[in-house]
């Protein structure tokens, strides 16, 4: 027997003229990948807390990953992290993946970890550095060619911490140098997703501060060169609404990296703080769906969303399992926008009727109609309860302390 909740729940959306069996095949195929690194350890610069059953190794990393999945039914993909997650053998970590109904996501390079990066990777005066981190981005293509990852990451710490401390032009010819060299290795289906950052760990100037600078670098770079948007990114106030619907306007805009903010580069877990900025840059993906233009529909369509958080604190599957809960929540409100209403009151200049047509969508309980599409998916209609409520968290504590972090 139907849900009575859900029947309430439909047809009150029926009467709005919401086609549901669109909104359900939305919800059903949205993809959102989790990162390896949000299962290990984390912390600040004053403590990494070191939880018990933290995994050990990269396999691990995927085993609890699949949990995310098995529960979720919506995050089959797990980016990695390189040299985080290195692996003598990328086939078998691939391999160990499709055993547990995963597949490993997007590559993430690392070129901040080295004593070599100190003054910069890709923007370092010294063209042996510049060569040692462009060799490196060329490794983390061949290990996407050999896991099958189409994309790839990049979120560089190059900057500077003091005016006059090195040459801003200069640093942006031999970044695009880099790049370049990489973009050129790049098989014709993977892309490469450019992150921004207005500081952090520079604290004068960062090389990629803001989404025009990514945008600018991945049009010179071609096609294959798209913008990431990690949403912990901007400064106070910035809105990300409106980056994301020029992005998509552009064709550009690659993929997402979720997670949470209050005050800076914060990494708490998606849809925790200010879940209202989420539904509204939904509101402007699901608007590009429908759009006329065939290029940014097929743009919204190919955005990559990950998550790129930390779990300092709190249990870390559980963590993940709430997050892309929160990010399928927040999307499917944003699909009961009624995207006519809008239109007609934005034809009639009627500011009031505007907002209001957008703002309502995001007050209804989706709770009926996300329990529905679960079970019409064969995953559990509660996600965090049956996660909870399985033996795989009491079963990892034999790991016990000190899994690999970063
Ligand atoms: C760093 O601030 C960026 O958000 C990176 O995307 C990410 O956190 C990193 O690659 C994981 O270390
Ligand atoms: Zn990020
Ligand atoms: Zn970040
Ligand atoms: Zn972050």
């Amino acid at each position: 027997m139907a849900d009575k909740h859900y029947v309430l729940f439909e047809e009150q959306q029926k009467d709005r003229g919401i086609n549901l069996d669109e909104v359900k095949e939305k919800l059903r195929t949205i993809k959102i990948e989790t990162p390896s690194w949000g299962y290990g350890d984390s912390g600040t610069r004053f403590k990494v807390f070191q939880q018990e059953g933290v995994p050990r190794d990269p396999f691990e990393k995927i085993e609890d990953a699949a949990q995310v999945q098995k529960h979720t039914g919506i995050s089959p993909g797990v980016a990695i992290h390189i040299p985080w997650d290195y692996v003598d053998d990328f086939t078998k970590l691939k391999a160990h993946a499709e055993q547990h109904g995963v597949h490993l996501g997007a590559v993430n390079p690392n070129l901040f970890q080295d004593d070599e990066y100190k003054f910069g990777s890709v923007t370092n005066s010294d063209p042996d550095i510049r060569r040692k981190a462009t060799d490196h981005l060329l490794e983390c293509v061949d290990i996407a060619k050999t896991v099958g990852s189409k994309e790839l990451s990049l979120w560089f710490a190059d900057g500077t911490n003091y005016p006059g401390q090195a040459d801003i032009r200069k640093r942006k010819h031999w970044m695009y140098e880099c790049l370049s060299e990489m973009y050129n290795a790049l098989d014709e289906d993977m892309r490469m997703l450019i992150e921004y950052k207005f500081f952090e760990p520079a604290f004068y100037h960062t090389d990629l501060a803001d989404w025009g600078m990514s945008y600018n670098m991945a049009q010179k770079l071609g096609p294959k060169a798209e913008v990431l948007v990690d949403t912990g990114h901007h400064p106070q106030g910035t809105n990300i609404e409106h980056i994301v619907a020029y992005l998509l306007d552009e064709k550009r805009l690659g993929g997402f990296h979720f997670n949470s903010r209050k005050y800076a580069d914060d990494d708490l877990f998606a849809g925790s703080l200010n879940p209202y900025e989420l539904f509204l840059t939904f509101y402007q993906i699901v608007s590009a769906l429908y759009d006329e233009d065939a290029g940014v529909q097929k743009n919204a369509k190919s955005i990559a969303y990950m998550l790129d958080q930390c779990h300092n604190l709190e249990a870390k599957i559980p963590a993940m399992i709430r997050s892309i809960t929160n990010v399928q929540t927040l999307y499917a409100k944003a699909l009961l926008i009624n995207l006519d209403e809008v239109q007609q009151a934005q034809e009639k200049q009627d500011v009031l009727a505007a907002e209001h047509a957008v703002r309502k969508a995001f007050e209804f309980d989706v709770t009926p109609l996300l329990r529905v599409v679960r079970e019409e998916m064969g995953v559990p209609a509660d996600p965090m309860a049956a996660y909870l409520e399985s033996e795989y968290g009491e079963k990892i504590l034999k790991r016990g302390k000190g899994g690999a972090s970063w």
